[in-house]
């Protein structure tokens, strides 16, 4: 099981910074599914507008193309995305899921990515402080990234 906990110094979030941490390994069962970034702490104050800047991104790894039918991301409290049944992904290729719903423009030009999926909620879904997201498929899981900005370093 991969594990990864960002400890950041907590007056950094009255900057009005944006929080996000990025992963690297292996995913867990082979198929190149990976979560790569995680943008759990957007800019300034949380609300439905910007809900869709609290993204996931999920990337093929792999040499072949990855299916994520029957793959969902879910956050610590059991909150489950699914992915479209007839979504897949080239090799080398990524998605960001959004959590809130997709906007009419978007001057940040968030992430800059032409592949964005969209779970249309009006909250925020991840903890800004705390929490985890897992990349499960078929049941089984592939990737999880779990962060802690109170974490005390060892
Ligand atoms: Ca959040």
């Amino acid at each position: 099981m991969k594990k990864i906990v960002l400890t950041l110094v907590g007056g950094i979030a009255a900057l009005g910074l944006s929080f996000g941490v990025t992963a690297a390994s292996a995913d867990e069962q082979g198929t190149g599914l990976q979560i790569v970034r995680v943008d759990y702490n957007v800019k300034g104050v949380d609300t439905s507008a910007n809900a869709y800047q609290e993204s996931v991104r999920v990337q093929n790894k792999g040499a072949t193309p990855a299916s994520l039918a029957g793959c969902t991301l879910e956050d610590l409290t059991g909150h489950t995305y699914h992915f479209p049944a007839s979504f897949s992904l080239a090799p080398g290729a990524y998605v960001n899921v959004r959590t809130g719903k997709s906007p009419s423009t978007d001057p940040a030009n968030w992430w800059n990515s032409p592949v964005n999926l969209y779970w249309n909620r009006t909250s925020h879904m991840y903890g800004n402080s705390s929490d985890s997201v897992t990349l499960e498929c078929g049941g089984s899981r592939l990737d999880r990234v779990a962060w802690n900005d109170f974490a005390i370093r060892p």
